[in-house]
């Protein structure tokens, strides 16, 4: 579908990273697993690669871990009660309230004087973008020093792929026969525009990318939100080898933009440079047309978000040459 990563996307991956040496090859991060063998994720998850490398990245900071998950695929993943696939303390949390857990014990911690534990809450984008925002945009706002973490499979996918705000325009879901018609809600730029010290974007298709991001988030006092696009094979109706490549032209064809937002300063990710800088785009047809979920659309609709996705890289350019945000 698309060559593997090239040199050229590790280019100026030196601007990125966080504590301690800066991982250049996938051999360099730690081998020690925290999500264990008979976790019940699906065939080709690309969740649990992003949920993997934040859990190696916190090992890899020196300090403990706590995990909050709210109500989504990866709480269903941990297995099934007194058995657990995640070797770090793991908190439940119920759909709405992952990021007021995380700022109660957040704050329970520092009244303790513990210094040495990464909070970090875990959450799908039904549980963002639409049911937990309320208790994100207060507990950011409330300058609690945790990590909150939006994987985005684009839909509500453990319950069977119903509409989210963050399904992408045309996406056929159960909700949504026809095709969703709203837009995809952008909460990182919402996030970003709440003023908090670190705001990014991922993909696991890109995973020294996604490791540093976790480091450097982990080095930074105060809130910190990452999303990440996560390809759900089992939702998009993709074939379960496919995840790593639907990642890959997510961000080749600028379906989705990898960057950061550190105190305020935009700076695109190495992969994404090229699509935004030099106009090295692949079609979107491509990336459409490989996903059962769009089975059904019209030419029109791919013109229409194709024209929506130059505009989206149109505004990542301009926010690349401001570089300050706020
Ligand atoms: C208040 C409430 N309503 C409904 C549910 C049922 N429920 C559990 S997980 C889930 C879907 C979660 O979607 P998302 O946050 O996108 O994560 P994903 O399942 O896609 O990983 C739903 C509807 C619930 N647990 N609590
Ligand atoms: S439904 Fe999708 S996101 Fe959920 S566990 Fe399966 S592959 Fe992962």
């Amino acid at each position: 579908m698309v060559e593997v990563l090239g040199k050229e996307e590790h280019e100026g991956m030196e601007a990125v990273g966080g504590e301690g040496k800066v991982v250049k090859w996938l051999a360099e991060i730690p081998a020690d697993e925290y999500v264990l063998k008979g976790n019940s994720a699906c065939a080709g998850c690309t969740a649990m690669i992003a949920l993997r490398y934040a859990l190696k990245a916190s090992r890899a900071t020196g300090r403990k871990t706590l995990l909050l998950v709210g109500a989504c695929c990866m709480v269903v993943c941990e297995g099934v009660y007194p058995n657990t696939a995640y070797n770090v303390p793991t908190l439940d949390t119920a759909f709405a309230c992952t990021a007021s857990m995380a700022s109660g014990v957040e704050a329970a911690l520092k009244s303790f004087g513990r210094r040495d534990v990464n909070v970090i809450a875990f959450a799908g984008d039904g549980g963002t973008v639409d049911i937990g925002i309320q208790a994100l945009s207060g507990a950011v706002e409330r300058g609690h020093n945790f990590l909150y973490v939006c994987y985005d499979n684009e839909a509500y996918c453990n319950t069977g792929m119903q509409r989210s705000g963050a399904t992408p325009p045309c996406a056929r879901t159960t909700t949504t026969p026809g095709g969703k018609r709203e837009k995809k809600k952008d909460v990182p730029r919402i996030m970003a525009a709440h003023g908090i010290p670190y705001v990014a974007t991922a993909c696991p298709s890109y995973p020294i990318d996604l490791y540093e991001k976790f480091k450097r988030a982990f080095s930074i006092e105060g809130p910190k939100y990452i999303h990440i696009l996560t390809p759900c094979p089992v939702s998009w109706r993709f074939p379960t080898s496919k995840g790593v490549e639907m990642g890959k032209l997510a961000v080749r064809t600028g379906m989705w933009t990898l960057y950061e937002v550190e105190h305020g300063v935009f700076r695109l990710s190495p992969p994404s440079r090229r699509v935004v800088l030099r106009g090295d785009v692949v079609p979107v047809e491509k990336y459409l047309r490989a996903q059962g979920r769009f089975n059904g659309i019209t030419d029109e609709e791919v013109e229409r978000i194709q024209k929506m996705v130059y505009q989206e890289l149109e505004w990542f350019k301009e926010a690349a040459a401001r570089r300050k945000l706020w």
